[in-house]
């Protein structure tokens, strides 16, 4: 909540907040239960020019449908459109509806990320006052971050929920990473990162091409996940709105850090709803070895 917001203000966002979360996660069976018939490219592509499939497009449809319709939502806006669609008045809602959705052929982990920003879009880093993910795995999980604390559910697959953890923290000595991108398109300062990191005897690689299960696995473990700037891609791959800023909110949330090379993703300001960041999440120490780097 920023200075200025009044207890009505404070208390209107808080309740849309709770209805966010109780929306996606109550979607999350039945996006789960729609995905076998939808392991095909759809016609279109999204706004970042990539290729959609059919279960981005049915994803993106059912959200918009049901965080639309709640009260207290202003706007809802997507990786999987171009603009954001006015639904009424209150937060703006940025989703991805199926973050890593090219892990849907293999059959690998996939996710759905949701940011709650109090302002217009594209918002500040500083504007998101919740963000969530829902990891596709062999269960379903939600990490929830709101007021400076992260809350780990299991969802059922009758769309009931339960606490599985509170105030999840990253934990201390870390233990995994992973880095995206080809590898011949690191940067120096990465790539001399890198380097350190793989030869670190307690850190072992852990990459899944879907960032919510990468960066899950450094909630569980500790360690870092990147997908950082690159030669023929400065801003790297994946999207402030609706990447950047709820991770970088989540892992902070759990005691960690965020960046995108030189400082908090919470502080990158970009004035396109679908403009990309370079991503470095993890715990603390690592983050600050990272961002030296750049420094240099
Ligand atoms: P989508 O949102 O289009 O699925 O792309 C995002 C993503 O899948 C991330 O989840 C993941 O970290 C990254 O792209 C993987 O990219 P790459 O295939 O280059 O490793």
């Amino acid at each position: 909540m920023t200075d200025t917001d009044t207890t009505d203000q404070v208390e209107s966002i808080a309740a849309a907040i709770d209805a966010v979360v109780d929306v996606v996660a109550r979607a999350a069976p039945e996006i789960r239960s729609g995905l076998p018939g939808r392991r095909v490219a759809a016609e279109g592509q999204n706004p970042s020019g990539e290729t959609q499939m059919a279960a981005d497009v049915f994803a993106d449809d059912l959200l918009c449908e049901r965080l639309g319709a709640l009260d207290g939502v202003g706007t809802y806006a997507s990786e999987e459109r171009e603009t954001a669609v006015d639904v009424g008045s209150g937060v703006s809602v940025c989703v991805d509806p199926l973050d890593g959705s090219s892990n849907l052929e293999p059959n690998a982990a996939m996710g759905t990320i949701v940011a709650v920003y109090d302002g217009p879009l594209p918002a500040a880093g500083r504007d998101i006052r919740a963000a969530a993910y829902v990891l596709y795995g062999p269960i379903t999980t939600m990490a929830v971050a709101r007021e400076g604390s992260v809350t780990e559910y299991v969802i059922h697959e009758d769309a009931d929920y339960d606490v599985l953890t509170e105030d999840v923290r990253l934990p201390d000595d870390p233990t995994v990473y992973g880095f995206g991108g080809r590898v011949p398109h690191w940067v120096e300062p990465f790539e001399a990162f890198a380097a350190d990191v793989e030869s670190d005897p307690s850190l072992k690689l852990r990459y899944g091409g879907a960032m919510i299960g990468d960066v899950n696995q450094v909630l569980t473990y500790g360690g870092i996940f990147a997908y950082p700037t690159l030669s023929n891609a400065p801003e790297g791959k994946l999207r402030l709105q609706f990447e950047g800023y709820p991770v970088g909110y989540i892992v902070e949330a759990a005691g960690g850090a965020s960046s995108n090379g030189r400082r908090s993703l919470l502080d990158v300001e970009k004035d396109d709803l679908h403009a990309r960041t370079p991503v470095y999440v993890g715990n603390q120490e690592l983050i600050d070895d990272l961002e030296s780097r750049f420094a240099e």
